[in-house]
């Protein structure tokens, strides 16, 4: 007899348990798990579709102080956009199956301590200098990183550095703490079902659903009148022809605001910052960090069907 999802719901029915119908099929109850999982349990129930998740995360700026920002309200936070991104998938989930939540950070989740002349002058103290923070900051994400697993059984993290990490202007790009806590997550979340990514470059491709997510901080691109559009947007457009790999979404951070653009058929979606009363994006943008980020599935045919701007905080931000 061939085993179909079918007639193996019938037997559970029947038996009771996995164990009893291995044992009605004489079949090794751990090679049936194994088929269950793969043939049953990952099938896509009718009427739903099956998607994956894109949850974007930047500029947390782990460490930063400011009048209204420091580590205790970075956690707070944080933990309001996991459970924003938990309820909208809950309610998704009456017409989605989700196989994979992907996890795309572009750089600067860690403040760092002195890469700017002025930069030690304003660090939350308690979060110390850069080896530190990239270790708190993993302690803080992993548990809430976890906690995705309610959304999708599989989590895919992929980071890229910023510009607020780096160690030095005397050493290699690449010895920046976002990396650090990069691989301080990988090697924190000895999951089977968590995989982490950190690429030791400043442009990375992600594949999700066959297509292609580019991932950038967005510090190599300069700003016109204080506006990024025009310099991104010439960027993409070379990008696409010069990058090896295809992209269809373009995902940034930097600038501290969560925009909308795109070239043609090619997306590029901004999310904003955890920080609030930002000197910076206040006296050169004109306007506060935007505390909104991005959140959308992916389907095979699209590569953004659903998509939320979740907010960061729910105090009002311009
Ligand atoms: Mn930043």
């Amino acid at each position: 007899m061939r085993l179909t999802p079918e007639i193996y719901k019938d037997m559970l029915a029947h038996h009771g348990s996995l164990a009893q119908v291995a044992r009605a099929l004489e079949r090794d109850p751990r090679n049936l798990r194994r088929w269950v999982k793969k043939n049953v349990e990952n099938i896509t129930p009718p009427g739903k579709t099956k998607e994956s998740v894109v949850l974007h995360l930047t500029d947390l700026h782990y460490g930063k102080k400011t009048d209204t920002f420091d580590i205790d309200v970075l956690e707070a936070r944080l933990d309001g956009v996991i459970q924003r991104a938990l309820g909208i998938s809950r309610i998704l989930n009456a017409g989605y199956k989700f196989d994979k939540v992907y996890v795309m950070l572009t750089g600067d989740l860690v403040d760092g301590n002195e890469i700017y002349a002025n930069h030690p002058y304003h660090v939350d103290q308690r979060a110390s200098y850069g080896r530190a923070q990239a270790k708190k900051c993993a302690k803080m994400l992993k548990p809430r990183l976890l906690a995705l697993k309610d959304i999708a059984p599989k989590i895919e993290i992929h980071g890229v550095p910023g510009n607020h990490g780096r160690i030095s202007k005397y050493t290699h790009e690449m010895n920046n703490w976002d990396l650090v806590l990069y691989d301080n997550l990988s090697l924190m979340l000895d999951d089977k079902d968590v995989s982490v990514t950190s690429y030791e470059k400043n442009l990375a491709v992600v594949n999700v659903q066959g297509h292609g997510f580019l991932l950038y901080h967005g510090a190599g691109i300069r700003m016109y009148q204080q506006l990024p559009f025009y310099g991104i947007r010439q960027r993409v457009l070379r990008w696409s022809q010069t990058l090896k790999e295809p992209f269809d979404v373009v995902l940034m951070g930097h600038f501290h605001q969560c925009i909308e653009d795109a070239v043609n058929d090619t997306r590029i979606l901004l999310s904003g910052t955890a920080v609030s009363d930002d000197d910076w994006a206040i006296e050169c943008l004109g306007v506060d960090g935007s505390r909104k980020t991005n959140f959308f599935g992916v389907h095979p045919d699209h590569p953004i069907t659903w998509q939320y701007k979740l907010d960061i905080d729910l105090t009002k931000c311009v």
